[in-house]
């Protein structure tokens, strides 16, 4: 993995999930959907990137796309809910999620999906994850992001003004409500020299 420049503010602070709540902001993006941000509910996010860069399994994707296979631009790991994710600190923060959103959400978040973009040059393309209850009925998709800042853009699906939202070194970012039918998201490509951003994505069961 290219090296990250972390901060050295980051470097003096131990590893550590702050209160969900603290500074969380919701946004609605109409049609049912919205978005959560927390920035900076993670601190100390160097060694949790310099961690998983080095002991998570990562895969290669490839994904259908109209009537072929291509390969998806960045690395990837999936963890299902029996599955114990690859520090601590993620099961704590599956468990402070599910405390946190379990009264609006219904049920808690159960499976840990990892994706590494190596640089500018990784990406996920324009998509909503409806693979599951998500299809046709509300879900959250909960993202912790380490790294480099490589914003979450949103848009409406038929249509509509894209949105960009920062998904910084430590940051919660929650697409929420009918988001996942409602609108399409991806991390685009971007020409500037960029280090490794890892995300991790908290789903209920059987959300894809
Ligand atoms: O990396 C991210 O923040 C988003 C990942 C994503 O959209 C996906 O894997 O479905």
């Amino acid at each position: 993995m290219a090296a990250w420049q972390g901060s050295l503010l980051d470097l003096e602070e131990s590893l550590a999930l702050r209160p969900v709540a603290d500074g969380l902001t919701r946004r609605d993006l109409g049609r049912g959907a919205w978005l959560d941000v927390r920035p900076g509910w993670l601190s100390g996010g160097d060694e949790l990137l310099e961690h998983l860069g080095r002991v998570v399994p990562w895969r290669a994707e490839r994904r259908q796309m109209y009537d072929s296979i291509v390969d998806v631009p960045r690395l990837t790991c999936f963890y299902d809910e029996r599955e114990s994710l690859p520090h601590p600190v993620l099961d704590e923060a599956r468990r402070m999620l599910s405390a946190h959103y379990r009264p609006e959400l219904g049920e808690d978040f159960a499976t840990a999906g990892l994706c590494l973009y190596r640089d500018g040059h990784d990406s996920v393309a324009w998509h909503g994850d409806r693979i599951g209850r998500s299809r046709d009925t509300d879900t959250m998709i909960a993202i912790l992001s380490v790294g480099a800042d490589r914003p979450l853009s949103l848009r409406p699906r038929g249509g509509g003004a894209s949105l960009r939202v920062a998904a910084g070194h430590g940051d919660l970012v929650v697409m929420g409500g009918s988001a996942q039918r409602t609108f399409d998201h991806a991390i685009l490509k971007t020409s500037e020299d960029v280090g490794p951003r890892i995300s991790i994505q908290f789903r209920v069961r059987g959300v894809r």
